[in-house]
């Protein structure tokens, strides 16, 4: 009897013991799963921020320094620009307002209960700008604006691409029709566009194979000095810094794509990400709305990005700026680049970038707009420096840098009605009932833990146009 009972013990111990390391593998792998390893590199450096008080500022105080400061500079001279120009490498924010003692949590905290108050209000579409809808007059012909959808993908992403095309099919497109251009550096495979062409029936779709030379590194590349970076990226834990194929990936998307072929009788562009969630519906024609209202480039979530990543990409910017101050728009959006409170170590060690930058796996622009010669010649610019390998500059922080001081920032569109999510990153707005799929809360940017990582509260306070009104 008493063997019995002690063998029933251990067994339920065993079991115990079995539950637990069930569980614990199970949550290791959502963990995996759900999270880059950029990000986890991110929080890393903030666990050793988070310790002590530091000096920080209101963010009512650093509105109103840049409405009254900045904005008012309306002229246009060379001599403006300069004076803009030799700003951006001096020491941001920190000597020019008054500090408040606030815990990083704090203010933190603070931040996010702006964000999240931003989306208390009930969405419905942009007001004061020209909104377009099909059927708005009947008895005529609707006439599309200049305008594709574009996804650069894989073979092996079929199926994560025909999840996204149906909800922007579901979503917005099905009344439109607009066309798509897919672009590989490899060919596209009979299965993947036969596939694709079955989801679009209606819509004029086209395939498009990369020039070896236009997407492969090109040859002013040092291989010793980016072996060094490679390694660099790897130990400071950058995500996807020793994929060839990434760096490819994001120089293309920076300076590449408007420039195929199949991509050059189209103005604006509309980015389709393979594996993103697209859940409210969109009642109005955005490529109308991007050029009816002069919108340069239009986003829906902004993120701070891993600073050893874009190291030299600000300094590279500004001794371009220097040789070539004309491109800088005296209204630009260069003290948003430039802000220093939140992530003030991503600052520095992107040496005067505060990092944060328009996620670009939506994004909606005007190619034009890279075809000019202000973005075109920095690309170049660019080019030469190398950073695409030597770091792992992103196309997102490098299109955000390039309409953040070259485009007025009012050319700058929150698309804050657009409920979207690519992991770990949602905008969820709150919508009229009916016209969003399940979705989380109102506001909830990321799950636990990634609250820092979000700026678009400093885009809204810093830079956000005045007719940007919901
Ligand atoms: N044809 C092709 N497309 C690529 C390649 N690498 C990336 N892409 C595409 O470029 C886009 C961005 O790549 P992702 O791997 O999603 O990069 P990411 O969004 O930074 O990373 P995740 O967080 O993993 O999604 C996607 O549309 C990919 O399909 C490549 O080597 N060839
Ligand atoms: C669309 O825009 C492109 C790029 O600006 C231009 O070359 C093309 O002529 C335009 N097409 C139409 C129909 O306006
Ligand atoms: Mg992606």
């Amino acid at each position: 009897m008493f063997q019995f009972l002690h063998l029933l013990r251990r067994r339920s111990q065993q079991r115990v013991i079995v539950a637990i390391v069930t569980l614990i593998l199970f949550i290791t792998l959502i963990t995996v799963h759900y999270r880059n390893p950029e990000y986890s590199e991110i929080l890393g450096d903030h666990v050793t921020y988070y310790h002590g008080k530091v000096k920080e500022y209101t963010s009512d105080k650093l509105s109103g320094l840049y409405s009254s400061a900045f904005d008012s500079s309306s002229s246009n001279s060379l001599e403006a620009k300069l004076e803009i120009i030799d700003m951006l490498d001096k020491p941001a924010l920190k000597q020019e307002l008054s500090p408040v003692e606030q815990t990083r949590e704090e203010f933190i905290a603070e931040r996010h209960q702006g964000y999240s108050n931003l989306f208390t209000k009930m969405i419905t579409e942009p007001k004061g700008l020209q909104l377009t809808k099909i059927g708005d007059s009947p008895d005529q012909p609707y006439e599309l604006a200049n305008a594709t959808f574009v996804s650069l993908v894989r073979n092996s992403e079929l199926r994560a691409v025909i999840s996204t095309i149906t909800q922007i099919e579901s979503t917005f497109n099905n009344k439109y029709h607009y066309p798509y251009v897919f672009l590989n550096d490899e060919t596209f495979s009979d299965q993947f566009k036969e596939k694709i062409l079955k989801l679009l029936p209606n819509s004029k779709v086209e395939f498009g194979v990369i020039n070896r030379e236009d997407w492969n590194k090109p040859s002013n590349i040092d291989l010793a000095k980016e072996e060094e970076g490679v390694k660099a990226l790897e130990d400071a834990g950058v995500g996807y810094s020793a994929m060839l194929s990434y760096h490819n990936m994001c120089r293309y998307y920076s300076g590449g794509f408007y420039k195929h072929e199949l991509m050059q009788k189209y103005r604006y562009y509309w980015r389709v990400e393979p594996g993103v969630k697209y859940f409210c519906d969109i009642e109005y024609d955005l490529f109308k709305f991007m050029h009816d209202n002069n919108k340069v480039y239009g986003f829906v979530i902004a993120l701070y990005d891993s600073p050893e990543s874009v190291k030299s990409l600000w300094p590279t910017t500004v001794e371009f700026l220097k040789q070539n101050p004309e491109y800088i728009h005296v209204n630009s959006a260069h003290a948003w680049l430039r802000e220093n409170l939140q992530n003030p170590s991503n600052y520095e060690r992107a040496h005067g970038y505060s990092t944060c930058h328009f996620w670009s796996n939506f994004e909606i622009a005007d190619m034009d707009f890279y075809r000019q010669p202000a973005y075109s010649s920095w690309m170049e610019h660019l080019e030469k420096a190398g950073g695409f390998y030597y770091e792992r500059w992103g196309d997102a922080p490098v299109h955000s840098v390039g309409v953040g001081l070259f485009a007025d920032k009012k050319d700058i569109h929150w698309f804050r009605d657009i409920g979207y999510f690519h992991p770990p990153y949602y905008n969820a707005p709150l919508r009229e009932k009916g016209k969003c799929l399940k979705m989380p809360a109102p506001g909830t940017f990321a799950g636990g833990g990634l609250k820092d990582q979000d700026c678009l509260y400093n885009w809204v306070n810093m830079a956000m146009g005045e007719d940007d009104h919901y």
